[in-house]
């Protein structure tokens, strides 16, 4: 990961306004994100991969956005890659059986149906080690309880794992 390309390319679209924002509203907000993106923590209809240069820890720096996404079964997300540095790569044993796996890299828009009810649960391949999930809950699954057991087994980082689990619980 070059983070000084990323700070780079962030700068290039800042605006003087947001200069006096705080720091909390400025993760909230990401200066990276492209203006007129849903900044809703629910909205169904898109995702964007962010990278916020200002964020106090890399933890915050490399997000999903939204993280946490309700659809009904058979809807179709679209899936924004446009920081070529982010993936979108579906978790294996967090999602439904039968439904392929997904794997988006360098693809500004990308379009994924989520063909049953279930949880889907989704890391960057690069910024993953830093928490960079995200879920989307197709209907009203009843398997949370048992996906949430299952994230402890998974081959994943300490702080993905941390990650889904706030995910999970945040998830109806
Ligand atoms: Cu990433």
């Amino acid at each position: 990961m070059d983070m000084n390309a990323a700070k780079r390319e962030c700068e290039r679209t800042d605006h003087g306004a947001l200069k006096g924002l705080s720091v909390m509203a400025m993760i909230l907000y990401s200066v990276c994100a492209t203006p007129g993106h849903s900044q809703e923590a629910t909205s169904a209809g898109q995702v964007d991969q962010i990278t916020n240069p200002r964020a106090a820890s890399a933890q915050k720096m490399f997000f999903f956005e939204p993280k946490l996404t309700l659809i009904a079964p058979g809807e179709t997300l679209n899936i924004l890659n446009s920081r070529g540095e982010h993936t979108v790569d579906s978790i294996d044993g967090l999602w439904p059986k039968g439904v392929e796996p997904v794997a988006i890299a360098s693809d500004p828009q990308a379009r994924v149906t989520f063909p049953i009810q279930g949880y889907y649960a989704f890391r960057c391949r690069r910024h993953g080690q830093y928490g960079m999930v995200m879920l989307v809950v197709a209907g009203q699954p009843d398997n949370k309880h048992e996906l949430i057991a299952q994230i402890e087994e998974l081959a994943l980082g300490k702080r993905e794992k941390a990650s889904l689990r706030a995910l999970f619980d945040q998830a109806p």
